[in-house]
Parts: structure tokens; sequence; C-alpha cells
């Protein structure tokens, strides 16, 4: 450890300029943090919020039986259904006076899950937050144009905080009007762009065709988040706007953006264990697995006040490892994550998210990255078309498309295994973004 933190040189190092000592803390000291406030944690819910007292009385656990942080999987899970059941501030640990701001998910059906924070839970938030940009290259002093939406979604507001707390100016642009976008990123020349990676593209798209160069200026980092993305989608976002572009990974139940944020190896995120600890378990049986295996990941927060979650079942599919990092930062990672388990869709019998087809997609150089999934079903088998969109410079030709078509056909079937029926359209036919992408369209009723 000696040899690693000399190593880690200049301490005024911009991927450094924020928290050096919490970030390159050794591994055990870390633990020791960690189980201090897990100990806090678990007594907050329990004495504040009478969901977590009955959920704990009835699994028979009381916090005071946490001595070990292993200890933690004799406590019972908790679900976006809780947050539904208890809406809207049912599981709340302070009382309403205490709460600084509110943000909402959504969701698709139904009320929408309201998430609470105090004061304290924000400052934490916008350190969290710079702490995950400065690890992605962002420095004091950058403009930041923050193309991520405003509003209930935790991203814009997630995103500001954190840039403000660095030290950046912030172009509050929220989604939309990509047109704009452009302009602004041209005329005020941001050093880093926040969106959804889908959203990204879409940007990266209308320049292009517009005949706007954002390569050669000053833009110079991505922070791309909020969805699923794949490596291929990173080298042509690289590739596309001359950046380097990292994961940013984080969910309005635990927080928001900031959770876990990738460092500039782009080896995966790292998950910032003096807030949070992360688990992983298999999705079936809800079995805790060894660090490096894939499983739902599970995070339990160590010093949220409004809204503390205990072992939050995130639904979404990763894997962790505790390799050290070639950055010197000794927080475990968490590896890109490929889907949610309820957006992972089982076709005759193979198991695939979007983010699998994306890969096999943004590889085929006829066609842009911008596809739709359709499932219907044919009988008792479900099954899947892939809407894909030719290339600009593809000529608009019913034979070639069909070619076209065959040859990702074949691609998807020798990578992922799955037959499927592609369909090629002409450029601009696909819905685009301007946040989360919708990747799956489901006609099965
Ligand atoms: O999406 C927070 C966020 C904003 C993260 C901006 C990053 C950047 P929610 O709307 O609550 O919060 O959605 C959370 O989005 O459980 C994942 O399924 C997915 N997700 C978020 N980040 C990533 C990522 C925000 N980097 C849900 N890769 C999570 C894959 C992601 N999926």
């Amino acid at each position: 450890m000696q040899a690693r933190t000399a190593s880690l040189g200049n301490p005024d190092e911009p991927r450094f300029m924020y928290a050096r000592d919490i970030e390159t803390m050794p591994r055990l000291q870390l633990a020791a943090l960690q189980r201090d406030r897990l100990h806090w944690s678990l007594a907050h819910a329990y004495e504040n919020v009478p969901y977590y007292a009955r959920a704990f009385d009835d699994a028979g656990v009381q916090p005071a039986d946490c001595g070990a942080l292993s200890d933690l999987a004799r406590f019972p899970f908790v679900t976006k259904e809780e947050l539904r059941t208890h809406y809207p501030f049912g599981l709340f640990a302070v009382t309403r006076d205490r709460i600084a701001r509110l943000h909402a998910s959504s969701g698709t059906t139904g009320k929408p899950t309201v998430v609470g924070y105090t004061a304290e839970d924000l400052d934490i938030w916008a350190d969290l937050m710079a702490r995950s940009m400065a690890a992605a290259g962002v420095r004091p002093g950058d403009l930041v144009h923050n193309a991520y939406g405003y509003g209930l979604f935790t991203g814009g507001l997630g995103a500001h905080d954190g840039a403000q707390r660095l030290g950046c100016a912030v172009v509050p642009v929220s989604g939309g009007n990509t047109e704009k976008q452009v302009l602004l990123l041209q005329d005020f020349g941001a050093r880093v762009l926040c969106a959804t990676p889908s959203y990204a593209l879409n940007i990266a798209e209308f320049a292009a065709l517009h005949g706007i160069d954002l390569k050669s200026g000053p833009l110079a980092v991505g922070i791309f988040g909020a969805e699923p993305w794949s490596e291929a989608m990173r080298r042509t976002l690289q590739y596309g706007l001359g950046i380097t572009a990292c994961d940013m990974y984080g969910l309005s139940e635990i927080m928001g953006p900031g959770v876990a944020g990738e460092c500039t190896e782009q080896q995966g995120l790292h998950g910032w264990e003096d807030h949070f600890l992360f688990e992983i378990i298999d999705p079936e049986t809800a079995t805790p697995l060894p660090m490096g295996e894939t499983g739902e990941l599970v995070i339990t927060t160590l010093t949220k006040q409004a809204l503390p979650m205990i072992r939050y079942r995130t639904r979404d599919i990763t894997r962790l490892t505790d390799e050290p990092c070639a950055c010197g930062r000794s927080h475990l990672r968490i590896l890109r994550i490929s889907g949610r388990n309820d957006d992972m869709l089982i076709i005759r019998g193979v198991n695939i998210y979007p983010s699998q087809i994306e890969a096999v997609l943004v590889d085929v150089p006829e066609i842009a990255p911008h596809y739709q999934l359709v499932v219907s079903r044919d009988g008792t088998m479900d099954a899947l078309a892939v809407l894909v969109e030719a290339a600009p410079s593809v000529p608009e030709d019913d034979a070639v498309y069909q070619r076209i078509a065959k040859e990702v056909q074949h691609h998807i079937k020798s990578l992922i295994g799955l037959t499927c029926e592609v369909i090629v359209t002409g450029s601009g036919r696909v819905p685009r973004s301007q946040g989360k992408a919708v990747r799956v369209r489901d006609l099965r009723g």
C-alpha cells in the first residue's frame, strides 16, 4: 500500500482534486469506517422508519446484531415496491421540515417513486458527484455543458451541483433542442459534456450532419450514464466527439448520479464505499455471491439521513472487483452494467440484454448506432425484430438494405446465438432520445 501511495505523485494532480485521502484509504481502514457508519445507518432506519422496525423484527434481527460487515446478510432486502407502497414519504427517516429537496422517478405506470434529501444529504451528493467528475478528468475551472434533464429526474441537478462543487461553471441546458445544444457547445466551448450516451450520440450525429466540427474544439470529456451502454458505443462517442468518455452510475432511490464514477483508466466505476456498501446477489435465490461473480447489485446507504436504504435491490446486473486500479483509488469497481433484470429479454430460451445487441450493431460500419428492439408473440413463441438505420452514406436501396440486414442477422446469430429478424430503414427513422433511450418496444400486450 505504501508503495502505491508513494507512486501517486503530485497531490495536485487533477484526478485527485477531491478527497484523495478517502479515495486512496487502505481497504482495512475503509472497512472499519463502513462498519461504524453501517451501525449508525441500521439504527437510524430502525428507530425512525416504522417499515424498517417491522421488517427487522419480522426477520428476527436488531441493528446491534450487525457486528461485522458480513452480518448485514442477515437483514431483509428493500425494493422499489416498498417505496411505492409507502408513497410519498412513508420511508423517510426525518420529519418533513428537515427535507431540503424532493426528486421522483417517473415510472411508466402508476405513481412515481419519491425520494427526499436533507441539506446534509445534498451536501454529500454534491461531494460524491464532484469526486466522480474529477475521477473522469473534469477539473476546476472547466465549463460543463449539462444536457441531463433538469426537474424531478436526478441527472440534471445532480450533475449541476457536483460540477459547481468541483469549481466548474455550468451551462444548465437540460435535455432536448439538439440544434441549440450543438450551437452552444460550439460557441461557448465547453470542455465537458454530461448527457445520456444515447443523447450524446444524437448530438454528435446532428453536428456531423450539419458539418459542425466539435472534435477540434475544447470538448474533451464526456460523462455519460443513466442507461446501459456498451464499450462499442464508448468507442463511437469518443471518436465522434473527440473526447474521453467515462461512465457514471447512480439511481434516485440511493441518491442519484455519483453513486459510482469511472476514472480515466476506463476499467469500471469506483463505487464510493465511504457512503455505500455494495453487494452482489443471485437474482433468483437472493443469496450473496462472492466478489467477481455476476448478479444483481444491492446497495446499502451508510450516511443517508432522509431516506436510508438498507439492502436495496437495484435490479441492475453487473459484477464487482476489488482488484487494485491503476489510478490508485482503493474503492472497489462496479463493472459495466449490462442491463436491468426487468429489461432482460428471453427470446426462445436465450437471455439477452439490449446492450448486448447494441455492442454488435455499433461495430457494423454500414449502420448508424440507433436501434430499437421490437418484441412480439409468434404463436406461443416470443419473436424479436431489430430495427436499425442504414448509415447516411449508404444508398437508399432495398437490395442494399436487405444485404445489410442479412449481415447483421448473421453477426447477432454468431455472437449472441440468437435468431431474429433485422429490419434496416433509411436515415432518421429510428426515434431519437433526448434522455434515456427507449430500446425495447414490447408488443406482447
Ligand atoms: O438515472 C441517475 C443518473 C443520472 C445516473 C445521470 C447517471 C447519470 P434513475 O432515473 O433513478 O437515476 O435510474 C436509475 O438507471 O438503476 C440503472 O438501471 C440505470 N442506470 C443509471 N446509470 C447507469 C449506467 C438515474 N451508467 C437506473 N449504466 C439504474 C447502466 C444505468 N445503467
